[in-house]
């Protein structure tokens, strides 16, 4: 057992039951082919039949599922939806003792559900924590490895159906002829499992690969240039997706290199692509190391764009703010934008959680965001319903997430990050799913159905990600990792003449007095960006969620907190029960033993080792430096700190990964 199978652990039918029942399809396509032979394959149940029935347009991929008499019946407008079925149908024989006969039917919530790959060219990944990239550019097209076809299915099997290959840093030469021919022969293998394949682009292309003096979105020299280029494109792979785009951001280039704005640059691009039918997707991931709170900066840039960007480019926010944090407020770009269309990016590779190192279910981080009531258009005016086309029912509406798979056996390192492929998948499919429901499929499906193991295995997974919160950065601290590999804490950290926005006082700005950023009127401000009534709530510290209070407010020492103990206590309270909770996960894993293969029972428990050691890390390197600060000693029944501060100063990891 290498956990290499994923959630797709369904053994081949016998014979006998193979003849014992038919699965027909009304439909030649590859992809219903496909959904036939997995159905052949796997299928213990009755007869299916299976039809495309192209009157049944608002099912979109979705499909209808109906039962009678011994016989399933299985209809889609596309296809895909029939592949989509089948393992809906696969997915529930794995899951449920009795399927329940009553109709099904299914209409996924995002049009485009795609992963973004950070990879590189040179097979390095950026943020990869799975070892390196899966696509062997040196190999491609001549060689194909047979983990890209695994690799489709499995997103097939989740609903994925679009894939960004490359890195968001995104190296010019993706779009040099040869590396087209390597695109294709991807997309090829990919088209039958219903995955369409978008790439990166760097906006000096047209600079870097043939000469042009420069890249201005003005100039017809240019607009002709992508207008070619994306012709190439289509001739080879005829059903490309579209763009990705991070420009004038962290020094990447863009079109305010020419005075001209975010919406100029992605227009130009979109013109190029709207004969194809093909997209932007454009990231609003802007900022720069002016006065102005980074939290602020993307609100500020792209607020004013918002009538200009043409219908085929999607604004592309990351759920939070800032970055990725284990815990941040929504992004107040979303519902602010009334005219544009927006979508959520999340990241599945745990940068901010831990690596692959630590067990973080992110299910309950991905919904949080998504159920934020942005009141936008008034109460109910969700991230969800803002991103899912309810806003502009005529345009494509998507959501996207930072992949974590890379070459490993198990592809994403810990066995339990495979969790979060699974969870952002099912989300993208249906925004409603709860995140237990998906633990519990997921469960049920990598492992078994014994029920000790889906109960304690859940009650690991269900509180992972609030005990990163509480040993990390509890309360609404953010961003305080080392500047070096966003791994270990650094709340010290300083570089002299480095950014101060990459600097950890810049975010908790910890002093005699208190600790927090100020976001309020009184300070940056950035509580004022969200409507009301969340800007009142979020700007007022007696009504301000207590898990956001640092984001938004700098707070004194001794504030009561509604515990009634004082925010001091209340830090240490966080950090000692982020501890604790580690060590209950080891606790409870273990004694799954005799409940789950050696193999992974063995990996997974030495990772949590290294997660609880970490997680002792962060709480004394935090606790013992604050206190420097507040000068409180900590409450007696919170254990001790076992580092002595100077000690965790001096840790250097030996990490290959770049800020
Ligand atoms: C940050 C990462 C950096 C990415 C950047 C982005 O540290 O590697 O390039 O986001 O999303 O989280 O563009």
């Amino acid at each position: 057992e290498d956990g290499s199978r994923l959630w797709l652990r369904y053994d081949p039918v016998s014979d006998v039951v193979a003849q014992r029942r038919t699965v027909q399809v009304n439909q030649k396509h590859e992809t219903a082919l496909l959904a036939q032979h997995e159905l052949n394959t796997y299928w213990r149940g009755t007869s299916i039949q299976l039809n495309v029935d192209q009157k049944e347009a608002k099912l979109k991929e979705g499909y209808r599922i109906s039962f009678s008499a011994g016989a399933i019946r299985v209809t889609a407008a596309r296809p895909v939806g029939l592949l989509y079925a089948a393992y809906h149908l696969l997915r529930l024989q794995e899951t449920v003792g009795e399927i329940d006969p009553l109709p099904i039917e299914e209409i996924p919530s995002y049009d485009i559900r795609i992963l973004n790959h950070w990879d590189n060219l040179d097979g390095s990944i950026e943020r990869g924590y799975a070892g390196r990239s899966l696509w062997k550019w040196t190999e491609l097209p001549d060689k194909i490895s047979p983990r890209y076809t695994e690799y489709a299915r499995a997103n097939a099997s989740i609903g994925i159906n679009a894939t960004v290959l490359n890195n968001v840093n995104a190296s010019p030469y993706i779009l040099n002829t040869a590396y087209l021919e390597k695109v294709r022969a991807l997309a090829d293998i990919f088209r039958p499992y219903g995955i369409r394949v978008y790439l990166s682009v760097n906006f000096s292309s047209p600079v870097i690969l043939d000469g042009l003096k420069d890249a201005d979105p003005s100039r017809l020299e240019v607009q002709d240039w992508w207008k070619k280029k994306v012709k190439e494109v289509y001739k080879l792979v005829p059903d490309f997706g579209g763009f990705l785009v991070k420009a004038n951001s962290e020094g990447q280039p863009g079109p305010q290199d020419y005075g001209r704005t975010h919406a100029e640059g992605a227009n130009m691009l979109a013109d190029a692509l709207k004969p194809f039918g093909g997209i932007v997707m454009w990231r609003a991931f802007v900022y720069s190391p002016t006065s102005e709170d980074r939290a602020k900066q993307a609100y500020l840039e792209f607020v004013p764009l918002d009538k200009a960007f043409r219908d085929n480019v999607i604004v592309q926010i990351k759920n939070g703010p800032i970055d990725f944090q284990p815990r941040e407020p929504f992004n107040p770009l979303f519902g602010a934008m009334q005219h544009t269309s927006q979508m959520v990016e999340f990241q599945i590779t745990q940068e901010y959680l831990g690596f692959s190192n630590h067990l973080a279910y992110l299910a309950p981080l991905f919904k949080e965001t998504l159920d934020s009531d942005t009141y936008g258009r008034g109460a109910g005016s969700t991230v969800a319903k803002v991103t899912d086309g309810t806003w502009h029912p005529k345009r494509v509406s998507a959501i996207a997430a930072v992949a974590n798979i890379g070459e490993d056996r198990n592809w994403t390192g810990h066995d339990f990050a495979q969790a979060n492929w699974y969870a952002f998948g099912r989300l993208a499919w249906r925004h409603e799913l709860s995140s237990e429901q998906i633990a519990e499929e997921w469960i049920k499906l990598t492992f078994h159905t014994d029920e000790t193991f889906i109960r304690s295995t859940k009650e690991i997974m269900m509180p992972s990600r609030e005990a990163v919160v509480n040993y990390m950065m509890p309360l609404g601290l953010h961003h305080i990792f080392a500047f070096d590999h966003h791994y270990g804490p650094e709340p010290w950290g300083d570089r002299k003449g480095g950014r101060a926005d990459w600097m950890p006082w810049y975010y908790h700005n910890a002093d005699s007095i208190g600790i927090g950023f100020n976001r309020t009127d009184t300070g940056s401000d950035a509580a004022g960006q969200y409507h009301a009534p969340i800007a009142e709530i979020y700007g007022d510290r007696t009504l301000c969620p207590e898990n956001l209070l640092l984001w938004f407010h700098h707070v004194p020492w001794d504030y009561r907190m509604r515990s009634g103990r004082t925010l001091w206590e209340e830090l240490c309270e966080h950090y000692d029960r982020g501890v604790k909770q580690t060590r209950r996960f080891q606790e409870s894993w273990d004694r799954l033993e005799h409940h789950v293969d050696q193999p992974r029972f063995l990996a997974v428990q030495s990772k949590l080792k290294i997660q609880a050691k970490d997680a002792m890390w962060w709480k004394d390197a935090c606790l013992l430096y604050f206190q420097t600060f507040c000068k409180k000693p900590i409450p007696f029944h919170i254990e001790r700190p076992i580092h002595a501060l100077d000690d965790l100063k001096k840790i250097k990891l030996q990490l290959t990964h770049h800020n």
